[in-house]
């Protein structure tokens, strides 16, 4: 059954202009009634979804709607506690044209029309599934759903990328965290191989909505479906060995989702200093307001940061949605004109790339 009760209604718009919907009711700016239960799947009339699509599903309460308010929102993570079940699915554009679907809340595969979704869902070189789990809740009954919705999705796309997210870790020691990942793994694996599903595509991350955990995942989820990633990849590469940079990050800057990196490991305490550090200069200088929709040069923002110790900080806007945050250590990064005439030629060839 799937939970009932008045589900979110509406579209909302965050700070880059971007509306969030139920499908078919885009920016109409009235509110809307929520829906049934049975108005999960496409309806006659109602629109398809995106051809670079993300798919939230697990069972109820298990945190999906929390995740993506708190992204894409900026919902504080306490203000999520009262949060309705949703009962009718909810899209969330992202920029470069992907969008991210919440879906209601699954508890009982074969009652539901989960059963009946085939590739106008799961369809498609550029979809991916993203399923959570509560860590603290069912986990063995949220596994045989999620086995369910994989056979399913691999039914219509044998190589549909399968992220889990083994979310509420918050309160849980680093020790037990990894022992309950290591154990959803086995698990998972063990499964998938016996019943011959393809678990080549399947990655497990620890999440919790009290930190930044849930924008690290979401970008390795996203980054499968940004256009040209592979060249982006590349020329943040050279843009790192060119101008002796440690690590590039191109964030999408409403939702401080990276889009796309250099080559090196990402360190998870590296992107989340440079989340708060974006989040500062956002809040002390309001970042994107200079800029008035032209990509001329003059209107965009740079910005260098000293920190302590030998490491610099240098942000270059690309345009009124991404901009490039780049860490380094003196004392060639120093050489601030370089940069920004480095800078200012990536940032172009991005804008190129993700017209
Ligand atoms: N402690 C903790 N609670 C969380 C976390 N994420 C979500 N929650 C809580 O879990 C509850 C359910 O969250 P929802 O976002 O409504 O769950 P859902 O998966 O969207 O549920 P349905 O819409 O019914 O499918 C809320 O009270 C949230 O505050 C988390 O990371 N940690
Ligand atoms: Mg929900």
């Amino acid at each position: 059954m799937i939970s009932s009760g008045n589900g979110r209604g509406g579209a909302r718009r965050n700070s880059t202009g971007l509306s969030y919907a139920h499908d078919g009711l885009v920016d109409t700016g009235l509110s809307t009634e929520a829906g049934s239960a049975a108005d999960i799947t496409q309806s006659k009339g109602e629109e398809a979804l995106a051809e670079r699509r993300i798919l939230f599903m697990g069972m109820p309460r298990s945190g999906k709607t929390s995740i993506l308010d708190v992204i894409f929102d900026g919902t504080q993570p306490y203000d999520t506690l009262g949060m309705l079940p949703t009962v009718q699915r909810i899209m969330y554009p992202m920029v470069t044209g992907i969008s991210v679907y919440d879906f209601p809340g699954v508890d009982d595969y074969a009652e539901t029309q989960y059963s009946t979704f085939s590739a106008s869902v799961y369809g498609g070189e550029y979809t991916s599934l993203v399923y959570v789990i509560d860590s603290q809740g069912d986990i063995q009954t949220s596994l045989s759903t999620m086995y369910s919705i994989i056979r399913t999705a691999q039914s219509v796309n044998v190589d549909i990328p399968i992220n889990i997210f083994i979310n509420k870790v918050d309160g849980l020691s680093e020790e037990l965290k990894q022992d309950i990942q290591q154990d959803i793994q086995n698990r998972v694996m063990k499964t998938m191989t016996y019943e011959s599903l393809n678990s080549t595509y399947v990655q497990f991350f620890l999440t919790t909505i009290f930190d930044e955990t849930i924008r690290e995942a979401l970008s390795r989820v996203v980054r499968r479906l940004v256009p040209r990633y592979t060249t982006l990849e590349t020329i943040l590469n050279s843009f790192c060995s060119k101008s002796s940079l440690d690590k590039v990050f191109l964030f999408d800057i409403s939702t401080k989702v990276y889009l796309a990196t250099d080559s090196s490991p990402t360190d998870p305490l590296l992107y989340m200093f440079s989340c708060h550090t974006l989040e500062i200069i956002e809040d002390m200088g309001s970042m994107c307001t200079a800029y008035a929709g032209s990509e001329d040069e003059a209107g965009l923002q740079k910005t260098v940061v000293g920190m302590a110790g030998n490491t610099k900080i240098f942000v270059y806007q690309v345009n009124s949605y991404l901009t490039l945050l780049c860490l380094g250590s003196l004392p060639i990064a120093r050489q601030d004109s370089l940069l920004e005439f480095n800078g200012s030629k990536i940032a172009q060839a991005i804008r190129k790339i993700l017209r």
